[in-house]
């Protein structure tokens, strides 16, 4: 006599026959599907500017910026090699370009955000404006604006690049072109977007000349950082964030680009923060000085200490406190803004 038939064997043999079909039970996935907090293949991870920097100048001398297009080296997510994303949404890579080179002028539906790391004088050209960038300046692309590169520095240029890449991937959405030009004619002076957008006015007939992008491409550091000492100075600090600002747009006050949010923040020599953690996973440049952050996420615990010019990432829903012996500013972005548009952004600060 034969058993009947486990409903092992039974759920098996319907998997497979259903497979060339292809359907697939739900059940089995179910859990993963819709976990019941977010669990990111993500890892934290830190990058040392002492580590990275040898091979950024070995690229300088493997391929010339024109060659390259773009000569970067992305920062991979260790848990997504392959797929050029530090988070499953985002893209961070370290540009380089050296005295006299060009990076030729292109453009795409991805959105790109530069933060400068190390040297002066190189310059990015967006829409017909260069930009002169210094270390800690904030630079926006928009999307489908031509940009191109180009440096007039007596030394290495090099930068945080952070693009949407992941998301326009994901949503199969990205066209890009080759300008015909290699550099953009020059057709604004420098700093006219920043004088007709960012002194708390605005042309008195305007449109939003890049949509939903800020019409500022480039926040300079030194008003960035004499606001957070004054406020480090005469306000309270947060026991979570230390001084922390977020970037605008200044048509919407919101942020500066649609997937990506841009944040500043100083964390007071002594500082010892309360842990926090958030959906969006977020990539930090250090700017000056020391800290460390301890990320825990289940059983795993990992603390990085860091100084100027290491990046790290906190990936969504890990703990994350700072502590600062010294004080250090801290730049950083992440994708809270399609979060936001979607409803789903959630955010914790514990004790
Ligand atoms: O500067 O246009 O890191 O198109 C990756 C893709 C930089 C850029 C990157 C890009 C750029």
């Amino acid at each position: 006599m034969n058993a009947p038939h486990p409903a092992a064997a039974l759920r098996q043999q319907l998997y497979s026959d259903m497979s060339p079909f292809n359907l697939t039970p739900l059940w089995e996935v179910l859990h993963a599907l819709v976990p019941p907090q977010p669990s990111s293949p993500c890892v934290p991870a830190l990058w040392k500017y002492e580590q990275v920097r040898p091979f950024l100048m070995r690229a300088g001398d493997a391929i010339t910026a024109e060659e390259a297009v773009r000569r970067v080296l992305v920062l991979e997510n260790p848990a997504l090699r392959g797929q050029s994303s530090i988070t499953q949404s985002l893209y961070a890579g370290l540009q380089l370009i050296l005295p006299g080179e060009v990076a030729p002028s292109h453009r795409h539906v991805q959105s790109a955000l530069r933060f400068i790391v190390e040297g002066s004088g190189a310059y990015t050209a967006v829409d017909g404006e260069r930009t002169t960038m210094q270390p800690g300046d904030f630079i926006i692309t928009p999307s489908w604006t031509f940009h191109d590169h180009g440096s007039e520095a007596g030394g290495p240029v090099v930068w945080l690049d952070g693009l949407d890449i992941p998301i326009v991937r994901f949503l199969d959405a990205g066209f890009a072109e080759n300008d015909t030009r290699k550099s953009q004619t020059v057709a604004r002076a420098e700093g006219t977007s920043l004088a007709r957008f960012g002194s708390n006015m605005a042309p008195v007939r305007h449109e939003a000349p890049f949509g939903a992008t800020s019409p500022i491409f480039s926040y300079p550091y030194e008003r960035s950082r004499d606001a957070l000492q004054k406020l480090e100075r005469d306000a309270p600090v947060d026991a979570w964030d230390g001084v922390k600002l977020r970037y605008i747009n200044p048509l919407t006050g919101g942020s500066p680009m649609p997937t990506m949010a841009t944040f500043m923040q100083r964390l007071p020599a002594g500082f010892d923060g309360k842990p926090w953690r958030q959906t969006d996973g977020a990539v930090f440049s250090v700017v000056e000085g020391q800290g460390e952050v301890l990320i825990e996420h289940g059983a795993q615990s990992q603390r990085f200490e860091f100084g100027p010019r290491d990046h790290f990432v906190i990936p969504s829903w890990h703990t994350a406190r700072f502590k600062s012996a010294a004080g250090c500013v801290l730049f950083s972005f992440s994708d809270r803004p399609v979060h936001q548009a979607l409803g789903i952004h959630h955010e914790e600060r514990l004790s």
